[in-house]
């Protein structure tokens, strides 16, 4: 990175190439507000066509997809199911109560995967002085449990679950693709199963800014009014919209490639005494290493990765949290493999 440090905070850190960044001052505009932006409308285009849904939206930024979502599926006194290390539940500020005045009932999954049986027990029963249950949120990939991927039966099981049950499921797809790079299996398989898909151009597809949501026409139409109440609607938004189009045809087919490295630090990072990564997490391009047995907490770590040129994040208790992307090369991350060993290596 240009100030010499090896990002691995976040696959948000990159920044558009300069050909993206072509793209994105050749882009044609016009007011989204009056639905005039030819690019932003070509995205929202692309994006239903690929997730297989009628229509989809562009908004500012994954944690908005995600709050418009849980506003239209919900009313003000529901009660909603997630996995209890979802972003939903712990990154997004308690925005579902402060925006749609809904609790969420939490559910300890296994990998960021919510059993059935676990749904169904979170499921109110229909009693008057209980919360109404009206939407369920599925995580794919599951940041927290380290990118994890989220079966596709497991899913189109959930999806059964939902509509035998009355609920809307809502999949939070941030690394959407990342699941697909790992799994084989088309976005739109994974999208079929729920009525509600928010999508991030700002991670693995090294956009600058920018998701989308995607759902039935009605679904977007109501969506569309709450981007506005909340602040999302853009005008001649096309200029971040053609970064992610630009993002869309070159940076989805090298997802695999970030995979491959956060496979490669796992091996570096896993043979040092103390740290310890559940293999069956890695999967895409996260890694939760917990380090309680190393004696240092996690803060401590990440300071002194960061004085050795490595910057990581914390992530769950006991652990930080390390992320490959586009903007470090499996050369950078051999480097940072070093330099975590180094760190570790002084006692
Ligand atoms: N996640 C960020 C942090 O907020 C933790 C990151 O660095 O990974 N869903 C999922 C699964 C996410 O991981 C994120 C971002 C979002 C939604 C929200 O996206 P933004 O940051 O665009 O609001």
């Amino acid at each position: 990175m240009e100030n010499g440090l090896i990002d691995l905070r976040s696959d948000t850190v990159t920044r558009p190439s300069p050909a993206m960044r072509q793209a994105m001052m050749a882009a044609e505009v016009g007011d989204d507000i009056y639905g005039e932006d030819p690019t932003v409308n070509a995205l929202q285009d692309r994006i239903a066509a690929l997730l297989g849904k009628e229509a989809a939206l562009y908004v500012p930024s994954g944690s908005m997809g995600n709050q418009i979502s849980i506003k239209v599926h919900t009313r003000a006194g529901d009660e909603i199911i997630a996995e209890a290390g979802s972003h939903v539940f712990n990154y997004e500020t308690a925005g579902a109560a402060f925006l749609s005045a809904v609790q969420v009932h939490p559910v300890e999954g296994r990998h960021g995967r919510m059993s059935l049986e676990s749904i169904r027990r979170a499921i109110r029963p229909d009693i008057y002085y209980m919360p109404r249950t009206s939407l369920v949120c599925v995580e794919n990939t599951h940041n927290r449990a380290g990118g994890t991927v989220y079966p596709l039966e497991l899913l189109k099981e959930t999806a059964k679950l939902c509509q035998e049950n009355h609920l809307a499921l809502h999949l939070d797809g941030a690394r959407l693709w990342n699941a697909s790079a790992q799994s084989g299996i088309p976005v739109r398989d994974y999208a079929e199963c729920a009525d509600s898909v928010s999508v991030c151009f700002s991670k693995g597809l090294g956009a600058p800014v920018g998701s989308a949501i995607a759902g039935t026409k009605a679904f977007i139409e109501e969506a569309r009014h709450y981007r506005k109440i909340f602040g999302g609607a853009m005008r001649q938004a096309g200029v971040l919209a053609a970064a992610a189009l630009y993002a869309l045809d070159h940076n989805v087919e090298r997802l695999r490639e970030d995979h491959d490295k956060a496979a490669a630090l796992a091996r570096e990072i896993g043979s040092i005494p103390g740290m310890a990564i559940d293999p069956e997490t890695v999967q895409t391009n996260i890694l939760i290493v917990n380090v309680e047995k190393t004696g240092r907490t996690p803060e401590d770590l990440v300071a002194r990765f960061r004085d050795g040129g490595v910057l990581v994040g914390l992530g769950p208790y006991g652990t930080f949290r390390a992320v490959t992307h586009l903007d470090v090369s499996m050369a950078d991350v051999r480097k940072a493999a070093e330099s975590i060993k180094k760190v570790m290596a002084v006692r």
